[in-house]
């Protein structure tokens, strides 16, 4: 028996974490997680895991580095790396959305034309404004992006969404759905035979888990 592993990149810690590991372990996968743990072989499936920060898994499924991995499709899509998407996993649900001061009036997308929007997302942000005819200018912010419309960065945001709560406690309203997201198992563009045939063993023992859940 050859003993090639499939290498997979995970979140290490975060929204994408919790729920991929136990899919992994629904899937009768065992292998140690946690703790400073960056990488697990398991002990009973030909498979390596990686725990990474979620933004280096395209990259690193893109060069090969890991064979597989799982990512939000919102992350993916930013950056556009060339990578397949094998299967979308159904957790970490969330969408990219334009927001707005919630006392401003708002009718329609020409609300943006001209005015300065605050997001992580520029691409995905442009591509859709674009699409849609409307020109504004897109501000390229790591992280708080909800504050930028009251300190006088921005007039809108665009951040990713999942209740709402923290677009209602920073002032704001959603106006406009930009992209709607999901966590996807994503794979290298050029598996050898071994590991496809690996890759069919997992996807299948994925979707009967998910057949379970339906
Ligand atoms: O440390 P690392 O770089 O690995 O993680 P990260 O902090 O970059 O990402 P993380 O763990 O926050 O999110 C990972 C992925 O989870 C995202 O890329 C999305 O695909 C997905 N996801 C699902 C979310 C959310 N829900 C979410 N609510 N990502 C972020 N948020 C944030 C959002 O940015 C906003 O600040 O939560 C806030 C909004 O949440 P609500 O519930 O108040 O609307
Ligand atoms: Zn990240």
């Amino acid at each position: 028996m050859s003993n090639t592993n499939i290498r997979i990149a995970v979140q290490k810690s975060g929204r994408l974490s919790d729920d991929s590991l136990k899919l992994f372990k629904e899937c009768g996968i065992k292998f140690e997680s946690g703790g400073s743990k960056l990488r697990s072989i398991s002990s009973n499936f030909p498979i390596e895991f990686l725990f990474l920060r979620d933004d280096d898994i395209p990259g690193y499924v893109e060069d090969g580095v890991a064979d597989l991995g799982v990512i939000g499709l919102n992350v993916l899509e930013e950056n556009r790396k060339e990578v397949e998407i094998v299967k979308e996993l159904g957790f970490s649900k969330c969408r990219l959305s334009l927001a707005i001061p919630r006392n401003e009036v708002y009718t329609d997308l020409s609300y943006f034309e001209g005015k300065n929007i605050a997001t992580s997302y520029p691409n995905l942000t442009n591509n859709f404004l674009k699409s849609k005819g409307i020109t504004a200018h897109t501000h390229e912010i790591s992280g708080s992006v909800e504050i930028a419309p009251s300190i006088g960065l921005a007039e809108g945001i665009c951040d990713i969404v999942s209740t709402g709560g923290t677009l209602l406690s920073n002032g704001l309203k959603e106006v406009a759905e930009v992209f709607k997201s999901q966590a996807v198992l994503i794979s290298n563009n050029s598996l050898t035979a071994e590991k496809k045939s690996i890759l069919d063993k997992l996807t299948f023992r994925i979707d009967s888990v998910q057949r379970g859940q339906n």
